[in-house]
C-alpha cells in the first residue's frame, strides 16, 4: 500500500504505527503543501494527508484508511470489538484528531513546521495555545489514564496511537508534560513512544525534519 503525506504530521503517523502494528507493508510517498503531483491529488480530493493507494483504490483521512486496514488485517486487534470500548476507543481518536489536534497544530506550526516550510509564524499563538489549552488536556488524560497504564481494555489499542499522535509533536516544541504534574500521562506517552512501531516512525520523521531544517 502507498501512503502518501508528510511524516511529522499526527494524522500521517497515525496510520504508519496502525499499519506498522498490523504488519502492512507500506510505501512512503510525499502528499500534500503543493507537493505529490497528479497522483496524491487523485487520492486526496481536499489536497489532504495522509491518503492511501491500494492498486485501484484510493481513500483519504486517517480513519478512513485505518477502517480500510483494520477491515483487511483484523489482528492483531487494535479497535475493541466489546461495545463500550470500541464506543471509547472511537471517542479518544475523535478527542485526538479534533481537540487535542486543535492546539498541537497552534503550537507545532507556529514553532516547528512553519519554520521548516518557510512561512509565517506566530510564536505568541502557540505560547497562547500551550498556557490556556494545554493543561485542561492534560489534567483530562491523567485523571481517566487507567493504571495499566493503557486507555482503553488494559492494551494497546487505537486509542493509545491516536492519542500519542498530537502529543508526540507538542512535546517536539514543549516541555509543559516534564512538569511533574501529569506523571501517569509522561508515564503512558514514554511507554507508547518506546514501541518499535513509534520509534521507528518517530526517527524517520526526525531524520526528515532535520533534512527539511539543513
Ligand atoms: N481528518 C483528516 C485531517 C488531515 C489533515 O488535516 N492533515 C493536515 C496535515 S496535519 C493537512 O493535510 N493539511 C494541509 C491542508 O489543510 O491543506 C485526517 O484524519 O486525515
Amino acid at each position: 500500500m502507498i501512503v502518501y503525506g508528510a511524516r511529522p504530521s499526527p494524522f500521517v503517523r497515525k496510520v504508519l504505527v496502525f499499519a506498522a502494528e498490523k504488519g502492512i507493508a507500506v510505501e512512503m510517498r510525499p502528499g500534500g503543501f503543493g507537493r505529490g503531483g497528479e497522483e496524491f491529488a487523485r487520492a486526496s480530493p481536499f489536497a489532504k494527508m495522509p491518503a492511501l493507494q491500494d492498486g485501484d483504490f484510493t481513500i483519504s483521512d486517517s480513519s478512513a484508511i485505518i477502517t480500510y486496514m483494520d477491515t483487511l488485517h483484523p489482528e492483531p486487534n487494535l479497535i475493541p470489538l466489546e461495545a463500550r470500548a470500541r464506543a471509547r476507543t472511537i471517542w479518544y481518536e475523535e478527542f485526538a484528531d479534533t481537540i487535542v489536534q486543535a492546539t498541537g497544530q497552534k503550537i507545532f506550526f507556529n514553532r516547528v513546521a512553519g519554520k521548516l516550510m518557510g512561512l509565517p509564524c506566530d510564536p505568541a499563538a502557540a505560547d497562547r495555545a500551550e498556557a490556556e489549552k494545554m493543561p485542561d488536556l492534560y489534567d483530562y488524560l491523567e485523571s481517566v489514564m487507567p493504571q495499566s497504564g493503557y486507555l482503553v481494555e488494559d492494551r494497546f489499542t487505537l486509542a493509545d496511537i491516536a492519542v500519542a499522535c498530537p502529543l508526540i509533536n507538542i512535546c517536539y516544541c514543549s516541555d509543559g508534560l516534564k512538569s511533574g504534574r501529569w506523571p501517569r500521562v509522561l508515564a503512558w506517552l514514554d511507554a507508547v513512544r518506546a514501541r518499535p512501531s513509534f520509534a521507528e516512525a518517530m526517527e524517520k520523521e526526525q531524520r526528515a525534519m532535520g533534512k527539511a531544517a539543513a
